[in-house]
């Protein structure tokens, strides 16, 4: 059935696609889903009502502006570093009362892409001018490495939107470790966590019935249909969500309407797939304060404080080492 390519594969998605639909139970990665397409479909995912994070997140930002803002200060000022900046629609509350309140501070949006940077540079050109901005394209840690060997003053380093729910426990430590090594005892991190909450909530926002979610999942095997040649029928897959409320974990998954065989070309597999059988393709986990205190603990962080939107959804947790 697997014919393992000659050469080497031509790519990192090529090589991760081979492994996780030649292994059992099958699986892609979630981070594959973000090309262009994948990217404007987070977007409207984003502004979906069922997806809380957002509205969350922005409303604990908002509440708490000055007293998240005053624990950033530091008389000699400081770095805003954001890792995964996006669109900073939310970062621009925290900028727009760090201006107002006279503030010294210079923006460092980190992102992979200079696409993102260029167009968040232009917002901010024309939406909050006084802010000095100082793009980083790469990696986050590549990133984080370079400023704590040449940077002295403090560093407040940001990542919103609960991202780190997409790695396991581990990847998670390691993540948060990674990050806890890059700060000295002055900084802090600001950093926002999806907490557990009624089941039916979190599958909503997972499931909505627009179907977004739906492409949005589905568009790892449009992305593999086009760049590996695949040839999957996209219609002959179905999205499905779960969560576990004793784990927290939500899981996507796309599972297999009937028997079929679908060929990847360019990765010279044929892949097999039994009635009903799945692909799992991403974790969402939702977190409660033992969970995050047991995280950073194992990463050496400690919890210093932490916000709540009001409909108790949501929560943004300052740590320092
Ligand atoms: C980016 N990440 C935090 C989102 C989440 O909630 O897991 C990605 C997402 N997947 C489905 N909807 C949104």
């Amino acid at each position: 059935m697997k014919n393992p390519p000659e050469t080497m594969f031509e790519s990192a998605f090529a090589e991760d696609t081979y492994k996780g639909l030649t292994s059992y139970p099958k699986y892609l990665l979630s981070k594959y889903i973000y090309d262009k397409r994948g990217d404007k479909l987070f977007q409207k995912i984003m502004d979906m009502p069922e997806y809380y994070l957002t509205s969350s997140e922005f409303d604990i930002i908002e509440q708490n502006a000055h007293s998240i803002i005053k624990s950033f200060s530091s008389k000699s000022g400081f770095d805003l570093i954001e890792l995964g900046a996006g669109d900073g629609k939310k970062t621009k509350i925290i900028l727009n009362k760090l201006v107002d309140e006279n503030i010294e501070f210079n923006y460092l949006p980190v992102d992979i892409s200079q696409n993102v940077l260029d167009e968040l540079k232009e917002s901010l050109r024309n939406e909050i001018p006084e802010v000095n901005v100082e793009v980083q394209q790469g990696t986050y840690f590549k990133t984080l490495e370079k400023l704590s060997e040449y940077n002295t003053r403090k560093k407040v380093i940001i990542v919103l939107g609960s991202n780190i729910g997409n790695l396991n426990h581990k990847e998670a430590v390691d993540f948060l470790g990674n990050i806890a090594e890059a700060m000295s005892e002055e900084d802090m991190l600001f950093m926002g966590f999806d907490q557990k909450k009624h089941p039916q909530k979190i599958l909503d926002a997972y499931n909505d019935s627009e179907g977004i979610t739906e492409d949005f999942n589905k568009n790892l095997l449009v992305r593999i249909n086009n760049e590996l040649e695949g040839e999957f029928d996209i219609d002959n897959f179905l999205h499905w969500e779960t969560y576990d409320p004793e784990t927290g974990t939500a899981k996507s998954f796309l599972v297999s309407k009937k028997q079929q065989n679908i060929n990847i070309k360019k990765i010279g597999l044929e892949v097999n797939f039994e009635a009903w059988e799945s692909i799992h393709t991403e974790i969402s986990q939702k977190y409660d304060d033992s969970i995050v205190n047991w995280l950073a603990d194992e990463a050496g962080l400690s919890v210093e404080k932490s916000f709540q939107d009001r409909e108790n959804c949501y929560k943004n947790y300052i740590f320092r080492r």
